[in-house]
């Protein structure tokens, strides 16, 4: 299987289905293209179209089969594998699982628009304005929930890592970003996706990407700067 991804630093649907076959330990080749300078370069247009009529990362290919939609992929996935918990075996577990992670895929538009995913900057905590309190309430009471209801066997939503984690990590990544501060069972969960093997190599080489897309730069105060070394046109 190949998997097609855009800038680790940048691309929050790529990082899902990577993680979750990473974590499965299930075997795929990489084929990164880097998004252009502009959000509709049309080289990287007519890159992508090659792997996925959508024209959007990520893309599975599975031999012939052209498989796009981060939700497409895992169900592709769950069916290919059904011996890993990709999806929760238990039906009520895995009712709400599926249900939050259609609900992560539609939703939380405020979060994040304010905070983009950046893996290569750290932000100032402040206040981004009700709506993003509002997902934040939103997602960390679904989190509490699954982890109160279902956590048991594990650290993850559901005990193992699965589809409904992979689809919140750049969530954890957006969190961890911009300062947002959790309760104490969101934050041993968010704690939890950081450590994992799969989620830190990811930043590893996120960090050693070489590119910076200026209109994926949240305009605001940086805290933190992970890659120093890569000059910015952006005023600091
Ligand atoms: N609904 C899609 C969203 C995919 C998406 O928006 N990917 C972004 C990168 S993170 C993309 O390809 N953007 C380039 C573009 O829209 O031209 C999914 O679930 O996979």
């Amino acid at each position: 299987m190949k998997l097609v991804i855009a800038n680790k630093t940048y691309s929050s649907w790529s990082l899902r289905p990577w993680l979750l076959l990473t974590e499965l330990g299930i075997p795929f080749e990489e084929v990164l293209i880097p998004f252009g300078q502009t959000f509709d370069d049309p080289e990287w247009k007519r890159a992508i179209s090659a792997f996925t009529p959508a024209g959007k990362v990520p893309a599975l290919l599975d031999g012939e089969i052209q498989v796009w939609e981060t939700l497409a992929i895992m169900d592709h996935v769950a069916e290919l594998r059904p011996e890993l918990p990709v999806w929760p075996r238990e039906r009520a577990a895995r009712a709400m699982a599926r249900s939050i992670a259609a609900e992560m895929h539609a939703g939380f538009a405020a979060l994040r628009g304010a905070c983009p995913m950046n893996l290569g900057r750290g932000f100032h905590a402040r206040d981004r304005g009700p709506s993003v309190a509002a997902d934040v309430a939103r997602i960390t009471a679904i989190w509490r929930d699954a982890r109160a209801r279902f956590g048991e066997g594990g650290p993850f939503l559901f005990g193992a890592f699965g589809a409904a984690d992979a689809m919140f990590a750049p969530v954890v990544a957006r969190f961890a970003g911009y300062g947002i501060g959790l309760d104490p069972v969101s934050a041993a969960y968010a704690e939890a996706v950081q450590a994992t093997r799969g989620y830190k190599s990811w930043r590893t080489a996120a960090l050693a990407e070489p590119w910076i897309i200026e209109e994926d730069e949240a305009d605001e105060p940086v805290l933190e700067d992970f890659r120093p070394h890569l000059s910015r046109s952006k005023a600091q």
